[in-house]
């Protein structure tokens, strides 16, 4: 396995973990940490052996931004080309469900990191925001436009704008997290959902997250046309016939994955 010095990884019941790990800068985002996170995330999405990701910060913080000393005195051109970060295609693009399970602080890149996930799950001691407008900037890893589709203009703009901190409670209320969970339940309540949809089809979890995010990037009329053909060709796989035999027999669904 490789060596990372950033973020922890281990893998157990087809669920991939990444553990964001840099405690002395509150797993602040920096160059070497976001290539180490991609590197390990993409490596996963390619391992059919991995159902499900899910990425964790500590108690005190999922990530409390891009690391601002790292990128204080760097200059436009350079922040146009990506600033110190690798591009973040790859990892928006992976077919694996990645679970967000965040604790303390997500704020700024912490914050866009969560929303780049296809579910985020709070502790009770989450902390969102996108503070940027204090350092004099504005969000950068898609935080203007991933925002305002979560939890709609009017908030995103308050939060944008004023730098303000919303806690899990009212995040979960706003439609930014998926659920908020006790703190000291957070690890265990995240694996358990990766490992149950890791437990499914996973040619139908492809196909389901690549239906959910077209509905963030199509107009409706053409989303419910590419989920008509999705739909339609999950009928060509093993695992359809498998799960409605299945519900028929009154067993449990056996799919291998094809
Ligand atoms: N970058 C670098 N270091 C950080 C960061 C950060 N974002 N956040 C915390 N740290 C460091 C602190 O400097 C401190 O280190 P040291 O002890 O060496 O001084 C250590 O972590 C602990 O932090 P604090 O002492 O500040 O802890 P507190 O509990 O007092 O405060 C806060 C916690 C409120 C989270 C506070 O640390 C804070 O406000 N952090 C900055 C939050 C922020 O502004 N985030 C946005 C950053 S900008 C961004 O994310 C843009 C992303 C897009 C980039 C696009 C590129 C193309």
């Amino acid at each position: 396995m490789t060596e990372y010095t950033s973020i922890i990884t281990d893998v157990s019941d087809r669920v991939a973990t990444i553990t964001l790990n840099r405690p002395e800068a509150l797993n602040a985002l920096n160059g070497a940490l976001v290539a180490e996170l991609i590197e390990a995330a993409v490596g996963f999405d390619a391992d059919p052996g991995i159902g499900a990701i899910v990425i964790t910060g500590s108690e005190r913080a999922f990530a409390a931004g891009a690391d601002i000393k790292e990128m204080a005195e760097l200059g436009y051109a350079e922040m146009y080309l990506g600033g110190p970060f690798p591009s973040w295609d790859g990892f928006v693009q992976m077919r694996t469900p990645v679970i967000a399970a965040v604790a303390g602080f997500a704020l700024g890149g912490g914050c866009e990191l969560a929303m780049m996930c296809d579910i985020i799950l709070a502790a009770d001691t989450a902390k969102f925001g996108q503070p940027e407008i204090n350092l004099g900037v504005l969000p950068g890893f898609g935080g203007s436009q991933r925002l305002p589709r979560a939890i709609g203009k009017y908030k995103a703009a308050e939060m944008v704008l004023t730098g303000r901190m919303m806690g899990a409670e009212e995040a979960e209320r706003s439609g930014l997290v998926s659920r908020v969970v006790p703190a000291a339940e957070l690890r265990d309540e995240a694996h358990k959902v990766a490992k149950t949809i890791a437990s499914k089809s996973l040619p139908a979890v492809y196909a389901a997250k690549d239906a959910l995010q077209a509905s963030q990037e199509m107009p409706l009329s053409e989303g419910l046309r590419f989920e008509r053909h999705a739909f339609a060709a999950s009928f060509a796989t093993d695992d359809q016939k498998e799960g409605m035999r299945a519900f028929q027999e009154k067993r449990a669904a056996n799919f291998t994955h094809r």
